[in-house]
């Protein structure tokens, strides 16, 4: 491995961001509309020039290498697509038994994980809640509130990311709105 020297960056606990980093990652509508349930609500929003910003990752310059313990902010904006809260796509590390930390910054949200069984946790998540995500589950947060929901992440740098198995199989829960609660129900597509 190579030899670093000693660094820090600098958290903004309110807006979520995270300086210096490495690269900030921006996701929109368009780059995630196979993971929400409302196909039809979708194709009219971007059709009609509607391509809202769903969020934002700020990555540290830390190497994703065995040893190494790289690190995040991710801030995804309030907002719904059909009943279904502004959430990140998820994914299951590719070295399956590899775990993760997560700490609130700001706003509210849900960190939702599963197990390759269709086993569904959820974890409420406020400023200052650290959350464990254990090895072999996967991993997707949601904003169920109605401010940024910010927080940070930091996981082994030899754990990888397998995005694939989401998009195919999609999460066993989707987290809605209901009479202005956020719950979790079975999502149909599932498999
Ligand atoms: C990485 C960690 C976070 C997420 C980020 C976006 O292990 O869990 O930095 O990458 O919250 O989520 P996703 O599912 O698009 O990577
Ligand atoms: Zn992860």
């Amino acid at each position: 491995m190579e030899l670093m020297e000693p660094f820090s960056s600098q958290l903004d606990l309110l807006a979520g961001t995270l300086e210096p980093s490495a690269r900030i990652l921006r996701r929109h509508l368009s780059d995630m509309q196979e993971m929400y349930a409302d196909r039809e609500g979708i194709r009219r929003m971007l059709e009609g020039g509607q391509d809202p910003l769903i969020y934002e990752v700020y990555l540290s310059p830390v190497p994703e290498v065995e040893g190494q313990l790289p690190y995040s902010t991710t801030i995804i904006y309030p907002g719904k697509v059909g009943h279904e809260f502004f959430m990140t796509k998820g994914h299951f590390h590719v070295k399956r038994d590899r775990a993760e930390i997560y700490l609130g910054l700001a706003g509210e949200g849900h960190l939702v994980m599963q197990k390759e069984d269709g086993t569904v946790r959820s974890q409420r998540m406020a400023p200052g809640t650290a959350a464990y995500v254990p090895p072999f589950w996967a991993h997707r947060t949601v904003n169920t509130g109605t401010v940024p929901f910010a927080f940070f992440a930091v996981w082994p740098g030899d754990a990888g990311h397998d995005y694939r198995t989401i998009e195919t199989t999609g999460f066993a829960k989707m987290m809605v709105s209901r009479n202005g609660r956020a719950v979790l129900v079975d999502n149909a597509r599932y498999r």
